[in-house]
């Protein structure tokens, strides 16, 4: 094992931290995000996310100064995946921060050698942190977690969400798997964090999520939360899922794994 609990736990530690840091930073500004700007048509981007993760890598970078990272609003991607590399969405859930929807997320995960060995998401308006890294189980708030063990469909609550490209000519609009779902599970919620999403899964009050074309950093920490909780992140065809693929993702409990795979895909 190349990486000892001690090491591990001090990587969470220190993206606690840098997390709680930004969070706190990040509430004297919803619903009021100074300066918006667009990144798309519809992909805002606020000066509140740029110094969240401004705040967050300086944190990170006085403990680790040769580690890289890979933010939303700043970095670019290191060629080496030998690099520790963190990656950082300061604010998962802009668009509901910027309109004063209460619900946003700091997520950071730490990959080493090409895997996400340590994770920390803290959901600033509630104080609920959940946390987990490879040699420890998913906690909440430091209570372990677990997944739901609900079998069926039809009893499950599920997640998506739509990517901004849905809008865009030859984007994928997620219409005909929300419609599938729509008739097959008990629910669907769609509340615009993927990695706060992701997190429920892990904690086992929703069963299912599914999104296209999302970034590294709204998956990264959350996957390795729901896979440490027990759960599965994978391909609609259920092989492991590459965080920067941008492909579909599908995360559930293991019992509807295949069913929900083979219902949406
Ligand atoms: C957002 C996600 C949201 C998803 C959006 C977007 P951002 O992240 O978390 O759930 O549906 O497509 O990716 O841009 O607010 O960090």
């Amino acid at each position: 094992m190349k990486h000892t609990k001690e090491e591990l736990d001090r990587y969470i530690e220190l993206g606690v931290k840098a997390a709680k840091e930004a969070g706190e930073y990040s509430l004297k500004y919803f619903g009021k995000p100074k300066k918006v700007t667009k990144k798309g048509e519809v992909d805002l981007v606020t000066e509140v996310d740029i110094e969240c993760e401004r705040i967050i890598t300086e944190i990170i970078k006085s403990s680790f100064p040769n580690h890289f990272f890979f933010g939303e609003e700043t970095s670019k991607k290191p060629s080496s995946s030998e690099a520790h590399l963190w990656v950082i969405d300061p604010i998962d859930g802009t668009t509901n921060f910027a309109h004063g929807y209460p619900k946003y997320s700091v997520s950071i995960g730490l990959r080493i050698d090409g895997q996400t060995v340590a994770a920390v998401v803290y959901e600033p308006l509630t104080k609920n942190l959940y946390t987990a890294h490879s040699l420890s189980p998913s906690r909440k708030n430091g209570e372990i977690i677990e997944v739901s063990n609900t079998n069926e469909l039809i009893d499950s609550l599920v997640i998506t969400g739509f990517y901004y490209d849905a809008k865009e000519e030859g984007g994928v609009d997620n219409i005909e798997q929300f419609s599938k779902a729509l008739k097959n599970t008990r629910a669907i919620r769609r509340d615009g964090s993927a990695v706060m999403n992701l997190c429920y899964i892990a904690e086992g009050c929703a069963e299912a999520f599914w999104e296209h074309s999302l970034q590294a950093w709204d998956v990264c920490a959350g996957a390795l939360i729901v896979e440490k909780a027990g759960g599965i992140v994978s391909t609609p065809k259920g092989q492991p899922y590459d965080i920067f693929s941008r492909g579909w993702v599908v995360a559930s409990n293991k019992n509807i794994n295949d069913k929900i795979r083979t219902l949406l895909f």
